[in-house]
């Protein structure tokens, strides 16, 4: 497939010295390498007004408390400045980063959307599966697939892709685990817009898509400097409105509010002033995204390694919590969602159970007020108390089963 754009390139850039980054040939090859599009950003110098006010930004952040127990964010070098906020402190090379973007919207309902009775929701990012119906397996089941293992998978093919096109360089590839916050970037590589709600947002896709980056010691001409996106969300604050934890203020979040944090990265008991607001969500949450009227129009991804598993879409929650450890495992190994692990993902679902004060879930929740993991049991505890019992009949039917 490389060879097709190879086949266009000028005769120089087959050679082995390395010459400059073309924003046109870094998203082509991203292309191929089965990205939905790419850019190119500098890295600001760090006396740079840019970088001092992204790093004065991350900071203020995380010295507010705003990371919660995410420690992984708070890590600082020798010389106490955080990871994340100096990417050229940690690789004093790196000149400037490759923004792949991965479209992964389904053409499916959204956690807004009416729903069946006493079902939960998974985040959009969290279905997905390969889809079968390759030759050798034309009728397999679709099986988890883990974004960061998929994108990580294409950057380092396409970072293969330019070694081979344009020579060598440093770089190193990361999904989610670099030292440095991969949306300022993606901003920085026009590729879009810092959305209220903190998403990045492309005008043509919405914010359904995920961000992997190569850094790299290569440089980008001054012809290639891509323009920033204009902030489009106008007087729009539909975002902020429709957060049920109130977790939003415009362009910032408190993590320790947000539901998806809440659900997929905080181990123990989830705050009880939380938990109302947690509704039906039982891992991560797409509200602020599905409000978003950017997102009404975005394309449907047709991607066969980000494909929806459709049994997870307003999944039933007694189908959920009737899983053994070996169920759960067999749906969610190889998935986003075994990051909650199977007890977090229980007192998850408890907390949901509460909320949708249908009493056929309290022989569920009363087994598992007397689970050995306090953070379920009390979860479970606290949903008996607060079941309303209007549904006594406990055999109603439940939303669909796969
Ligand atoms: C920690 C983390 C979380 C935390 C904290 C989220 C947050 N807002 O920071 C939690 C667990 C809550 C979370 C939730 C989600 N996440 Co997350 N998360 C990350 C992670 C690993 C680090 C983010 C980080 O460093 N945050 C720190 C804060 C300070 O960053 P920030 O809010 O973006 O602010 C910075 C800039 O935007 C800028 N800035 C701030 N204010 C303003 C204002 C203006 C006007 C401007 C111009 C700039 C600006 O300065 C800040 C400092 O640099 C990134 C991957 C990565 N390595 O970057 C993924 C990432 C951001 N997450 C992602 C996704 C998909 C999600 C969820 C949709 C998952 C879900 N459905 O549950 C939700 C979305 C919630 C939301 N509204 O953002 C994607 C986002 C893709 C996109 N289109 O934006 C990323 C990039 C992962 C990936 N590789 O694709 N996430
Ligand atoms: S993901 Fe959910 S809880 Fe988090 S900010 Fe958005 S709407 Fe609020
Ligand atoms: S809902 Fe409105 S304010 Fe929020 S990100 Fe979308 S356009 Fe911006």
């Amino acid at each position: 497939m490389l060879s097709l754009v190879f086949s266009h390139l000028p005769s120089r850039l087959c050679q082995s010295n390395v010459v400059p980054l073309a924003q046109s040939l870094v998203d082509a090859l991203a292309r191929e390498a089965g990205f939905t599009l790419a850019g190119v950003a500098v890295i600001p110098a760090r006396d740079a007004s840019e970088s001092k006010e992204e790093r004065t930004r991350f900071e203020q952040w995380i010295d507010f408390g705003n990371a919660g127990e995410m420690e992984y964010l708070k890590r600082r070098n020798e010389n106490g400045e955080l990871i994340r906020s100096s990417v050229r402190t940690a690789f004093p090379w790196a000149q400037s980063v490759i923004v792949c973007v991965a479209n992964y919207n389904a053409d499916q309902p959204r956690s807004i959307d009416p729903a069946p009775e006493g079902s939960g929701w998974l985040a959009r990012y969290a279905w997905s599966g390969l889809r079968p119906g390759s030759e050798s397996e034309p009728a397999a089941p679709m099986r988890p697939t883990d974004y960061h293992k998929v994108l990580l998978k294409r950057l380092e093919a396409l970072d293969a892709a330019l070694r081979q096109a344009i020579g060598s360089f440093e770089s190193r590839c990361y999904v989610d685990t670099g030292p440095l916050v991969e949306r300022v970037y993606a901003r920085y590589a026009g590729l879009g817009w810092t959305g209220k709600n903190t998403c990045i947002l492309n005008q043509q896709l919405g914010s359904w898509f995920f961000l992997g980056v190569i850094l790299t010691s290569l440089e980008l001409p001054a012809a290639e400097l891509p323009a920033f996106a204009p902030d489009r969300c106008g007087t729009c604050t539909r975002c902020i409105d429709a957060c049920p934890t109130q977790a939003l203020t415009p362009y910032q979040m408190d993590a320790t509010r947000c539901i998806s944090y809440l659900t997929i990265e905080k181990r123990g008991a989830i705050p009880e002033d939380l938990r109302d607001g947690i509704g039906r969500q039982i891992f991560g949450c797409d509200i602020c995204q599905d409000v978003c009227p950017w997102n009404n129009k975005a394309p449907v991804a047709s991607d066969p390694e980000l494909s929806p598993r459709p049994e997870l879409v307003n999944p039933a929650l007694d189908w959920l919590a009737a899983m053994d450890d070996r169920e759960f495992g067999a749906w969610f190994f190889g998935s986003p969602v075994k990051r909650a692990r199977f007890d977090g993902f229980r007192r998850n679902l408890a907390i949901a159970m509460g909320n949708s004060g249908l009493a056929r879930f309290r022989p569920t929740l009363e087994a598992w007020s007397r689970s050995a993991d306090p953070a379920l049991a009390e979860a479970s505890a606290w949903a008996l108390r607060k079941q309303s019992a209007t549904d006594t009949s406990g055999l109603a039917a439940v939303g669909r089963r796969p």
